[in-house]
């Protein structure tokens, strides 16, 4: 290449990445009211800026090479900070490490763009071989704390075994998310530890965690889910005893394990949490997200939990990395009520979904909860188009057609007509 050559190629490497960096995004059409999609991811391995990945120098890398590239954007905190919506990305390069960056928009649904430099996070005296999956939040003792995953290979592991991990809770604390103070990792019984999430306020008067303790809790016969723990103090963290607030249960969305995406939404009815709940299929576990609330005053109590999932991966978001997967760990809230949910599709991209708290708990608080039977589950539908029909009736009255209606009554079987019919 010569070096005009060279330099039209690195100027073309810049022009197509801002038309990527200025497009608009727009709602999708089909919103099923209670949140609403949007036409394009917000974050992908392509916003990862071209000095990250490119050598731009011509004498040391003549044929423009991408030289340490970027495989996937995924799993984000999220935080309002000056009024601007700041995504804390799990970034993998494509050696398959990940590290933490910063994406700032101002309209929190398009045209984000990652900061110059990635977070340069302090290690402890044992350092992490990965780290990932940042929940972000703004503690009311007035630090911003990051909570994440770190991951160290297991030292009990035979020497054969090099994929065996020791996950536990990374802490780290800032005021502006440029500059990180790191804290000892988070100390609990379980000797696994991921989707840990700090509760935003002091709980009699300690700091309070979502957890999600593994291995010998669940061998202990506890059942295992979401935890909750207190620690007196944050700069040496330790959780003496934890309870489940959210356990597994068979044939759910939740039957093999979940865990908490962001730090609650504090609102007049309760602690409004986003969960992932994960169930096996003959394809490989799927990722879903749900919702439930929590008292105010015991936040480790759940009053309303909606049945199923609340996000599901749909399109091309069942495709990535690690298919059929959706996960969040960041939400924001703004003043007037408005949510921008963060959500990861398949372990590659980030997209938003937005809603309000109104909505949102409208939905959670008068969305049936999980009966556990099939049976019950197709009462609870019977109920709904019960009610409907009286209200179709009504509106039939006043001259609203109804489109495909099908008239026949639902059929009620006793129990000795189904099973003959079902022989
Ligand atoms: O691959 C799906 C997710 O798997 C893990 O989450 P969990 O521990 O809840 O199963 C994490 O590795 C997460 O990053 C990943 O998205």
């Amino acid at each position: 290449m010569t070096e005009a050559e060279f330099k039209k190629c690195v100027q073309g490497l810049f022009r197509q990445q801002e038309k990527l960096l200025t497009r608009r995004n727009r709602k999708s059409s089909g919103s099923n009211g209670i949140f609403d999609r949007y036409q394009y991811p917000v974050l992908t391995a392509a916003h990862a800026p071209i000095p990250w990945r490119y050598d731009l120098n011509r004498k040391s890398n003549p044929f423009l090479l991408e030289r340490i590239g970027v495989n996937a954007v995924f799993n984000a905190g999220a935080i309002l900070n000056e009024g601007k919506f700041l995504l804390v990305a799990r970034v993998e390069g494509a050696d398959r490490k990940s590290f933490f960056a910063v994406a700032e928009s101002a309209s929190g649904i398009d045209n984000f763009r990652l900061w110059d430099y990635p977070i340069l996070l302090p290690e402890t005296g044992e350092p992490d071989i990965n780290v990932y999956d940042m929940r972000v939040v703004k503690h009311e003792d007035g630090w911003i704390y990051g909570l994440f995953c770190t991951e160290r290979k297991d030292p009990q592991a035979p020497a054969w075994d090099t994929s065996s991990a020791v996950a536990q809770c990374g802490l780290a604390r800032t005021r502006d998310l440029k500059t990180w103070e790191r804290l000892p990792d988070l100390k609990s019984k379980s000797p696994q530890q991921r989707n840990v999430v700090l509760h935003p306020e002091f709980v009699k008067g300690k700091y309070a965690f979502y957890t999600r303790p593994q291995d010998d809790f669940i061998q202990a016969g506890k059942g295992g889910g979401i935890g909750w723990g207190l620690a007196p103090s944050i700069e040496c963290a330790v959780i003496d005893e934890e309870i489940i607030l959210d356990n597994r249960e068979y044939h759910t969305i939740q039957e093999v394990k979940n865990g908490l995406g962001p730090s609650p939404i504090k609102t007049s009815r309760g602690w409004l949490h986003l969960a992932h709940g994960v169930r096996n299929t003959a394809a490989g576990l799927r990722y879903v997200l749900y919702l439930f609330l929590a008292e105010l005053e015991r936040p480790w109590v759940i009053t309303h939990k909606p049945a199923g999932y609340f996000i599901a991966p749909e399109g091309e978001e069942r495709v990535g990395d690690v298919s059929n997967v959706v996960f969040s760990s960041g939400w924001i809230e703004r003043n007037n009520g408005d949510v921008f949910i963060y959500y990861a599709s398949s372990d590659t991209r980030m997209h938003v979904a937005t809603s309000t708290v109104p909505r949102l708990l409208d939905y959670v608080m008068n969305t049936p909860g999980d009966p556990l039977r099939t049976r019950a589950c197709v009462e609870q539908r019977c109920a709904l188009i019960e009610n409907n029909r009286a209200v179709l009736k009504d509106l039939k009255a006043h001259g609203v057609r109804q489109a495909g209606k099908n008239a026949a009554p639902p059929h009620k079987f006793s129990s000795s007509r189904k099973r003959s019919r079902l022989k």
